[in-house]
């Protein structure tokens, strides 16, 4: 059994969008969290260790992160075309996009976004570095792996649809953003989340 500990409009959104994706058979667990603007607040039931969401529980198994959830999810559903098994050619570039997004995109849009990186030359070269290699990508190809979306794309462009300016301006990322987030699984996981009950399958 998979268990999502979840807090709606948060970075466990994409997790509910994902096992939709993958047509899993799943249960939402609604946790309170600390929000920026001081609401909420850290929840017992929670077993994040930082009392963070995502978490995912598969069994007794506790695995958080987003990207390594991520990763945990595709393998569980090989025949999922969103994830890359081992031996599949794309395999490798989709463990270094789940690693990039996690370790460089989201820190570095993050605090570029925060103004962070204005005032020290360092990190703004590491931001600039990592905007065109992503613009890159996607003015080359439609998707971060090429022609086909893989999960790596669903939290690429769930925080690009969340906060489109943690990219600079871009037709492709403008038309990626677009077409990742008019995925049907998108909008089932937003009408679960406007009517939280538990069980979904
Ligand atoms: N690196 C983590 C970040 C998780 C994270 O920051 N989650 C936020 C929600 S968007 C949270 O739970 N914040 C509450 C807190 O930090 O106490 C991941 O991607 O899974």
């Amino acid at each position: 059994m998979l268990t999502l500990f979840h807090a709606p409009m948060s970075r466990s959104s994409r997790m509910l969008w994902l096992l939709e994706e993958l047509g899993a058979e799943y249960e939402v667990r609604y946790v309170s969290i600390r929000r920026g603007d001081g609401s909420g607040g850290p929840d017992e039931a929670n077993p994040h260790p930082h009392k963070q969401v995502p978490a995912l529980l598969h069994g007794k198994t506790l695995i958080t992160e987003s990207s390594a959830i991520t990763l945990y999810l595709t393998d569980l559903f090989p025949d999922s075309l969103l994830g890359r098994p081992i031996g599949h050619a794309e395999r490798g570039p989709y463990l270094s996009w789940l690693a990039y997004y996690s370790g460089v995109v989201e820190p570095v849009a993050t605090m570029n976004f925060m103004g962070l990186t204005a005032s020290n030359p360092q990190f703004a070269h590491v931001y600039e570095d990592m905007a065109a290699h992503v613009i890159g990508t996607l003015t080359q190809q439609p998707y971060l792996l090429g022609e086909r979306i893989s999960a790596a794309d669903i939290l690429l462009g769930s925080a690009l649809g969340w906060m489109r300016r943690l990219l600079p301006e871009s037709d492709a990322v403008d038309r990626y953003v677009a077409t990742v987030n008019a995925r049907p699984a998108l909008t089932r996981a937003r009408e679960i989340d406007s009517k939280p009950d538990g069980f979904h399958d």
